[in-house]
């Protein structure tokens, strides 16, 4: 199998010959706009955290291309099982701003009623599973999912995301092996990003490359420059087909870099030398497409102005109306988790109930940092 690594934008952001997906301009700066936007979100979300104003954030910093040009291959209709590194994704899916960010609060206005960590986002309306902690769980499950999809008889497709580091969970093997013999439409992205926390990719595996592990499940792996829209767009494009068609799985490695410490909690300079992160900033994904776009007239200060303020409007206004949102009351622990509550738990809602209506409980929770 080729260990090629696929690209279509060359180092001053030109298309190679016969490779580029010619997509229509509006397209093209609608999803520059998308990355600019969820660089903005990534900044606004760490700076809140610094600010002891939400409890935990994780950057995808440099990984906009990897996980926008992605998503972008598929229908609306298809669904996406991520991992925690692809918040672009919700925007491409028109999830409102103000949702993604009562999220991080856990407020009132927060799909998980504040039972989830910040960045683990579930998006019913965009398809978009809820993100697991654990790194390799959501391979299986969109599998599982796949596998239910032809049996339906239906042609969803199914696009799932890990890490390098995801590439060693059980998950992993179980999910492209039964992907794989039951030849279910899936796609499968890991986002080789260099680092699984403070583990470099060249330790994570013996096998030459991410890519490579297909080969041993009987699937066609492709390697391709995760910084480059186009070039991963054009990949997952081929791979969402084949999977239309019936043809089965795909695992593709986006080569990218997480510019980023690996989350709020860890600090990369502990454990990765700066010249690395010097080398990957000039082939950000963002300057490399707006180079691209520039070429083809439909980039100019204005529009950049345009982009990065709107973003800001908006992200602005979100998080003030986040913060003036309440936590979730207490009685909401009751819901969402049965369908119908078993006469134990009814019970206690009672209990509680009138415990809140004496003023025992829940009057006042506090805001975090509590
Ligand atoms: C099963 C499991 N083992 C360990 C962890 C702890 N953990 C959280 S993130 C992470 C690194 C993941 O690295 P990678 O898959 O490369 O994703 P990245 O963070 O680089 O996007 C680890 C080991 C976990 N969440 N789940
Ligand atoms: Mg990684």
């Amino acid at each position: 199998m080729s260990l090629e690594l696929l690209t279509i934008l060359d180092k001053d952001g030109k298309a190679q010959k016969g490779k580029d997906p010619n997509l229509p301009a509006a397209e093209l700066q609608k999803l520059y706009r998308l990355m600019v936007t969820t660089r903005a979100l990534d900044d606004r979300g760490l700076a809140l955290q610094r600010q002891g104003r939400i409890g935990f954030y994780l950057q995808s910093t440099g990984q906009e291309a990897s996980h926008l040009g992605a998503a972008y291959a598929l229908k609306d209709s298809d669904w996406l099982f991520p991992a925690y590194r692809q918040p672009g994704i919700l925007l491409l899916r028109q999830v409102p701003i103000d949702k993604i960010i009562c999220e991080w609060f856990g407020n009132s206005g927060d799909t998980s009623k504040g039972r989830q960590m910040p960045v683990h986002y579930s998006f019913r309306q965009a398809n978009f599973v809820s993100i697991s902690s654990p790194i390799g769980t959501q391979l299986t499950q969109a599998a599982g999912a796949g596998m239910a999809a032809r049996i339906r008889g239906d042609d969803t497709v199914f696009m799932t995301f890990c890490g390098d580091g995801g590439t060693s969970s059980n998950d992993f093997h179980t999910g492209l092996n039964f992907a794989a013999v039951y030849k279910a439409p899936v796609v499968f992205i890991c986002e080789n990003n260099g680092w699984a926390i403070s583990v470099p990719s060249n330790k994570q595996t013996c096998s030459e490359s991410m890519a490579i592990k297909a080969d041993a499940y009987g699937m066609p792996g492709i390697r391709v420059d995760g910084n480059d829209l186009l070039a991963v767009y054009r990949a997952c494009k081929e791979a969402v087909d084949r999977a239309r068609r019936g043809e089965g799985p795909t695992l593709i490695e986006t080569v990218t870099y997480r510019m980023a410490s690996h989350s709020s909690s860890d600090d990369a300079a502990r454990y990765r030398d700066a010249k690395e992160y010097e080398a990957w900033k000039k082939k950000d994904p963002i300057a490399r497409f707006q180079q691209y776009l520039k070429g083809k007239k439909l980039w100019n200060e204005a529009f950049e102005k345009e982009c990065v303020e709107a973003a800001k409007a908006a992200i602005g206004a979100a998080v003030t109306a986040a913060e003036a949102m309440a936590n979730p009351g207490p009685e909401t622990l009751f819901d969402d988790v049965y369908m119908n509550l078993t006469p134990q738990l009814k019970e206690q809602r009672q209990e509680l109930h009138d415990l809140m209506a004496k003023g025992g409980v829940g009057a006042e929770v506090g805001h975090f940092p509590l």
